[in-house]
C-alpha cells in the first residue's frame, strides 16, 4: 500500500474517465505507453501493488507473481486470458478476471468485416488502386465469391459465434457449429445454426469462422489436416487467438490454391506475421483489432475496472467481482487485507 490505499498498476494507457473511478479508493499507477514487458520487469511491476490491469501482451504466471505479496487481483483487459496462468495464480490466492461480454457485438462485426473483404478481395483490390493500376481493369477483373446463401461454419459457438451466427440471417447463410458443447435448443433456433462434427463442419462450410479459446488443446486446432478437408472455395476467418492455426500450413494451402482466401486478426507469434502470409494476396490481414472499437475499448476498461472495484469491496458489484475466472482464489484472497502484506520486522 502506498499511504493508506492500495495501489493498482494498469500496464497499458486505457479510457481515464473509468479508470478515474478507482481513484478514491486506490493509488493508481499507469504507464505511460504499451510495450511488451520482459518478465523480470513485470515481476517488479506486480510486486509493488495490490492490483493489476493487464492485457494480452502482459504474460502473467508463477514467476511474475513470485515476488507479489500483496497482489490480490490480475484484471484481464480481453476476454481470452491465455496470458494468464490462472492456476499459478489461484495457487497464490490472486483472482483473475476478463472483460467476457462486453465485446461479443464488435467482434463479431468485425468478423463479418473480415469474411466479406476476403470474399470480395476488399485489401488486394484496394493496394490495386492506390498502385495506380487502375487503367488496367477489365469486366471479368476482380471477381470475387458470393456470401448469400452459402454456409456459414463457426468452431467455438460461444457468445460471439452467436452474434456471428445471428448476423448470417441478413445473408441469408445456414449456419453450422462445432462447439465442446451443444447450445440449448432456445439459442440454436434464434441462432439458426445446428451441430456437427468438426469434420463435417470442415467439409461443408463455405465460410469458417474461428471463435475457439487458445489453450492446449486448441493449438493448431486448423492445421494441414484439417485445411485439406475444406472445400478449395472457402474462406478461413479467424478472430480468435493466434495459434489456432498453424499460419505456414494456411499460407501454403492458400498459396496452392487448395483454400481461396483468408482473414486473418490473429497470428502466431503475434507481432509477427508469418512471411508467407504477407506475401499473399488472398489473405486479408488486421492487426488484432476486433474489439477495437471506442465503446467496446471503454466497456472493457470499465469491466476491469468493476472487477478491482468489487474486489476490494467497492462499486456496484462490492464483494463479487462480476467477471472472476477463479472463485478458489478468494478463499486466500480474501484473507483480511493487512495479513497479506509482508510482516515488517
Ligand atoms: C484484446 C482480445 O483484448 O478480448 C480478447 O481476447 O483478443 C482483444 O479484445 C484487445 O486487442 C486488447 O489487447
Amino acid at each position: 500500500m502506498a499511504g493508506n490505499k492500495p495501489v493498482v498498476w494498469v500496464s497499458r494507457p486505457t479510457f481515464d474517465s473509468e479508470i478515474a473511478r478507482l481513484l478514491p479508493h486506490f493509488e493508481v499507477r499507469e504507464e505511460a505507453a504499451e510495450v511488451k514487458f520482459a518478465s523480470a520487469d513485470l515481476a517488479a511491476k506486480l510486486a509493488g501493488c495490490d492490483a493489476a490491469i493487464v492485457g494480452l501482451k502482459d504474460r502473467v504466471g508463477a514467476a511474475e507473481i513470485a515476488g507479489a505479496q500483496r497482489l490480490r487481483i490480475v484484471a484481464n483487459l480481453g476476454v481470452g486470458y491465455d496470458n494468464l496462468d490462472v492456476t499459478a495464480l489461484t495457487a497464490a490466492g490472486i483472482a483473475a478476471s476478463n472483460t467476457a461480454d462486453v465485446l461479443n457485438e464488435s467482434v463479431a462485426d468485425f468478423a463479418w468485416a473480415l469474411l466479406l473483404g476476403a470474399a470480395r478481395r476488399v485489401g488486394e483490390a484496394e493496394r490495386w488502386l492506390r498502385a495506380g493500376q487502375w487503367h488496367a481493369t477489365g469486366f471479368k477483373a476482380w471477381l470475387g465469391i458470393d456470401v448469400r446463401g452459402r454456409t456459414l461454419g463457426i468452431l467455438g459457438m460461444g457468445r460471439i459465434g452467436q452474434a456471428i451466427a445471428r448476423r448470417a440471417q441478413g445473408f441469408g447463410m445456414p449456419v453450422l457449429y462445432h462447439n465442446r458443447s451443444r447450445l440449448p435448443e432456445t439459442t440454436e433456433r434464434e441462432c439458426r445454426a445446428r451441430l456437427v462434427d468438426k469434420a463435417t463442419l470442415l467439409r461443408e462450410s463455405d465460410f469458417l469462422v474461428l471463435v475457439l479459446p487458445l489453450t492446449p488443446q486448441t493449438r493448431h486446432a486448423i492445421g494441414a489436416a484439417e485445411l485439406a478437408q475444406m472445400k478449395p472455395t472457402a474462406v478461413l476467418v479467424n478472430v480468435a487467438r493466434g495459434g489456432i492455426v498453424d499460419d505456414a500450413a494456411l499460407a501454403a494451402a492458400l498459396r496452392e490454391g487448395r483454400l481461396a482466401a483468408a482473414g486473418l486478426d490473429v497470428f502466431e507469434g503475434e507481432p509477427k506475421v508469418h512471411p508467407d502470409l504477407l506475401a499473399l494476396d488472398n489473405a486479408l490481414l488486421s492487426p488484432h483489432i476486433a474489439s477495437a472499437t471506442t465503446e467496446t475499448r471503454r466497456a472493457m476498461t470499465a469491466v476491469a475496472v468493476d472487477n478491482v472495484l468489487a474486489l476490494f469491496s467497492h462499486g456496484p458489484h462490492a464483494g463479487s467481482p462480476p467477471n472472476l475466472l477463479n472463485s478458489e482464489a478468494l478463499v486466500v484472497a480474501r484473507a483480511p487485507f493487512p495479513t497479506r502484506e509482508e510482516p515488517t520486522r
